[in-house]
């Protein structure tokens, strides 16, 4: 039998970066519903963040993405976070919402595009220098619409040259995680559509670039756990995007669409030493907020990691090890459904009140009055990146 308390000590290793961009509106190409109270500021996002941590003790670091969050001052804005209990996190970059980058922009034919587009990054390393801040996640919008509408293999080795030299711009301590996407924005092709074509990038690369998994950025019935145990074999799993999807890409509430893959992850991160501040594995969310409200659906997400966290750590290692060296398909079946099967949230609810957090996070912030306050107080909320 697993210990159940020994298992569940574990708990205190999980830290899951918040996005800026949750907090102000998004939505759809057809419509962005606006919500009282959205931030207008990245100090506001950064507030409404820190309110996440403080209810839930899970999320200690807001990840920012410029030039989005870009202020004068980072070092100002980093003792504002540390005031308010949070730290700054993984700097995102941006290269695909300017008329330039149209057909590209690591991977563009014009040579003075992909400088621009470098030169965005090495500004992005620049603030990471002021921010402290570890990792730079480099998501691409690269891609094309239709056979014969670009060169493939040119695009990938232009690929390969433009992160060479971001990749030769970053401190010792400074990482590169490349992001993989199947498809949108663009349809045909995208030109690091999967964790292949990331880590080949990231192992000619070297050690400081690793892979980043955005959960929701799979063909649906793609085995991500497989993904995630194979990643961490290879020592390249630098960090996950948490969100979860039924079609598409859409950012819904990690754990919402499929609690039981979100349980399988974990399992396997932790199954593969992945869990923890020394594990290098930064565990993220990237989510957008488009008809719940946006503190609350974060507050959600972040117990909703914990709970399939905690029912991974209790799966009965021996016992599925025995069951499996046996050829016992039911019983191993069975030791690894029962962890999932059981509910935590009791011991879940014990755990935060012995750390001096509400029991019931949700309802805590609920009878805060934070939310009335910032109804009242901002006016003219900017959508989450597209503006502010
Ligand atoms: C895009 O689909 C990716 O998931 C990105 O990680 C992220 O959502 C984007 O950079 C928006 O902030
Ligand atoms: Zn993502
Ligand atoms: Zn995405």
């Amino acid at each position: 039998m697993t210990d159940f308390a020994a298992a569940l000590g574990r708990l205190d290793e999980l830290a899951i970066e918040v996005p800026s961009w949750a907090y102000g509106n998004s939505g759809t190409r057809f419509k962005v519903f606006g919500t009282p109270g959205t931030p207008r500021t990245v100090q506001e996002k950064i507030a409404d963040a820190a309110q996440v941590h403080k209810l839930t003790g899970l999320a200690p670091s807001v990840a920012l993405h410029i030039p989005w969050d870009k202020v004068d001052d980072y070092s100002e804005l980093n003792s504002y976070a540390a005031d308010l209990g949070v730290g700054l996190g993984t700097i995102n970059s941006n290269t695909f919402q300017d008329d330039v980058y149209k057909f590209g922009s690591l991977t563009h034919l014009d040579a003075q595009v992909r400088r621009q587009a470098i030169d965005h990054h090495f500004e992005c390393i620049d603030v990471m220098d002021a921010t402290g801040s570890k990792d730079l996640k480099i998501w691409l919008a690269d891609g094309t619409n239709y056979p014969g509408q670009g060169d493939m293999r040119g695009r990938q080795d232009r690929l390969a040259e433009s992160l060479q030299e971001i990749y030769a711009r970053l401190g010792d301590d400074q990482r590169l995680v490349l992001e993989y996407k199947f498809f949108e924005p663009a349809f045909y092709h995208t030109d690091v559509p999967d964790w292949g074509t990331s880590y080949a990038h990231t192992l000619a690369l070297g050690e400081k670039a690793l892979v980043c998994l955005d959960t929701g950025h799979h063909a649906p019935g793609t085995n991500i756990e497989f993904i995630v145990a194979q990643l961490l074999r290879l020592g390249k799993l630098g960090s996950f995007d948490f969100n979860s999807r039924f079609y598409a890409d859409d950012d819904l509430i990690v754990g919402a669409a499929d609690p039981y893959q979100l349980f399988r992850i974990m399992y396997e991160v932790i199954r593969g030493d992945g869990l923890g501040p020394d594990s290098g594995v930064a565990l993220m969310l990237d989510q957008c907020h488009n008809l719940e409200e946006k503190i609350p659906g974060q507050i959600r997400s972040v117990l909703n990691v914990q709970e399939m966290t905690a029912r991974a750590l209790l799966v009965d290692r021996v016992a599925l090890a025995e069951a499996q060296a046996a050829g016992d398909v039911l019983g191993a079946n069975a030791v690894f459904s029962d962890a999932f099967y059981t509910d935590v949230r009791p011991v879940l609810a014990d755990w935060r009140e012995s750390r001096g957090l509400p029991a019931d996070p949700l309802a805590a912030f609920a009878a805060s009055g934070y939310q009335k306050l910032i109804n009242d107080q901002r006016v003219g909320g900017t959508q989450a990146g597209w503006g502010a």
